[in-house]
């Protein structure tokens, strides 16, 4: 009998918690998993007592559908997910929607979504971000896919999404094939760097200003309550003043080795592929990969050395200060560059993205949720075609009233021999943004000198000439192409 609203394939932490917290929200969910017995135990357990079915077969799964069938995937990305759409084709009927909500790539999705809608089939890929907490009390949800889908989708998705303001779901639909996956990505590769911003700030703090865990605790604390007031800077404060059972500080224990799962390294393929430079998340991602020569750089801490006799001048209290606002600065830089990988991957893919929409399923339910999206959405919303955050009043003004610190903490920083690389790549970005005129016409010179590759004349844009600097190079110009 057709009794439930929707279905859910993967029983891991994510799929049992988004079942719930469907169930709460009145849908009745069919539970199945690859490994059966999973079906079983978690009805027997945390499904006790909520309307969740089971189902022990894919065949009984759809029986107990009603049309037009919802399907939800979360399991692991790749071939798991190849596999499952190969077994549920058979068992499908036009216009059935199969969800996937794993951490897929957007390439991968768009390929799905081009195989299945010529078998009749539609097909969203959303991102899912929150993690347990999230996937069970309201996650942020980033559907892309079939659009056909999304008025059978729309009502579970945004009753089970966060909800920020006055009730506003974290989830709207974001575009055509990949879309949904693809801001998923650059959504993972914004907390890369938001993360390391905060170590960097960290690092600052306890090398240059030496102060105690429990110090730096209630500094982050406090900047909690500034335009910084965000899920990262909150769950800071509270691991740095984290204690072990013996009443140690655990933070310092830990091995300062960073792990990845890729989404960050993702994000920084795309950004190069697309010819953007995002170049904060893919320092980044850099910094988790020096982080974890380990081994190596304890051999070279013992080498190579820094410099000498460095002093702070100035207080302990400004320089705080000073390291608040350029956390604050590269964090808008960071955001900057995210949606400008956004715009491009929008262009190349003829996606339409709604750019205010995608800064509000950031504002709640997701590992990045912050005050400071509410205001990109704002900048969005009284301009949807913005073509840079930076030229947004509220963000040009913020990054004038910061620029001096920025300055101030990243030469400090260079001058004691603190590596920063987010905050400083943050700030050449932003030199190299304002600046109407850039070295790169000694590139373009030097690549004709050697390889006549041509450049053009600040005077003709557009007007392609080749110069035969030696006087005994030929005249014949190369290729023009963009490698
Ligand atoms: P996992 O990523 O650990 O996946 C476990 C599920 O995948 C189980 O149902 C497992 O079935 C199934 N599975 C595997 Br593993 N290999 C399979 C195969 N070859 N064929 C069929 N099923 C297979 O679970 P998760 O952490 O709940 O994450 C689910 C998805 O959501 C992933 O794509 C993940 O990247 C994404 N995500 C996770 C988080 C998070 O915080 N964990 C956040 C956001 C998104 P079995 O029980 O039979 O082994």
């Amino acid at each position: 009998m057709a009794e439930a609203d929707i279905a859910l394939i993967g029983l891991a932490v994510m799929g049992q918690n988004i079942i719930l917290n469907m169930n709460d929200h009145g849908f009745v969910v069919c539970a199945y998993n690859r490994t059966v017995a999973k079906v079983d135990s978690f009805l027997e357990n945390e499904a006790k007592g909520t309307k969740v079915i089971g189902a022990h077969s894919l065949e009984e799964m759809v029986k107990k559908l009603k049309k037009p069938r919802r399907i939800v995937m979360l399991v692991k990305a790749g071939e798991a997910v190849d596999d499952f759409i190969q077994k549920l084709i058979p068992l499908l009927d036009k216009d059935d929607i199969i969800i996937d909500g794993g951490n897929s790539e957007y390439s991968d999705t768009t390929r799905r979504c081009k195989e299945l809608k010529a078998k009749g089939l539609l097909f969203v890929g959303s991102g899912v971000s929150g993690g347990e907490d999230g996937a069970r009390h309201g996650p942020s949800l980033m559907p892309g896919g079939h659009k056909e889908a999304w008025p059978h989708i729309k009502d579970v998705f945004q009753s089970i999404a966060a909800k920020v303001g006055s009730g506003e779901p974290c989830c709207d639909w974001v575009g055509d094939e990949g879309a949904g996956h693809f801001v998923k990505m650059v959504h993972n590769g914004i907390e890369y760097g938001d993360m390391q911003l905060i170590c960097e700030a960290y690092h600052l703090m306890k090398d240059i200003l030496h102060m105690d865990h429990d110090k730096m605790a209630k500094v982050f604390l406090e900047w909690n309550k500034t335009e910084l007031d965000s899920f990262l800077i909150e769950i800071t404060a509270d691991i740095l003043k984290f204690k072990d059972p013996s009443g140690k500080h655990l933070l310092p224990q830990i091995r300062d080795s960073a792990g990845q799962k890729g989404t960050g390294k993702w994000t920084a393929i795309s950004a190069l592929e697309f010819g953007m430079p995002v170049t904060l998340i893919g320092e980044a991602v850099f910094a988790r990969c020096l982080s974890s020569l380990k081994d190596e750089r304890v051999i070279a801490s013992k080498q190579l050395c820094g410099p000498k006799g460095s002093k702070l001048s100035g207080s302990e209290k400004s320089f705080l200060e000073n390291i608040r606002k350029a956390l604050y600065a590269s964090k808008i830089i960071s955001y900057t560059q995210g949606f400008m990988l956004l715009r491009q991957a929008a262009k190349e893919f003829n996606w339409y993205l709604n750019y205010g929409g995608i800064a509000l399923m950031w504002r709640g339910g997701c590992i990045i949720r912050s005050v400071f999206l509410g205001k990109i959405k704002e900048a969005f919303d009284a301009n949807p075609d913005l073509q840079n955050l930076l030229l947004d009043g509220f963000f040009k003004k913020a990054i004038h009233d910061c620029q001096d610190s920025w300055r101030n903490v990243v030469s400090t920083g260079v001058k004691m021999g603190i590596p920063m690389p987010c905050f400083s790549t943050a700030l050449s970005f932003y030199d190299g943004y304002r600046h109407g005129v850039l070295p790169a016409n000694l590139i373009q010179a030097q690549r004709d000198y050697f390889g006549a590759h041509t450049y053009e004349m600040q005077s003709k844009p557009g007007t392609f000439v080749h110069t035969n600097w030696t006087g005994h190079g030929g005249n014949v110009a190369s290729t023009a192409y963009n490698a």
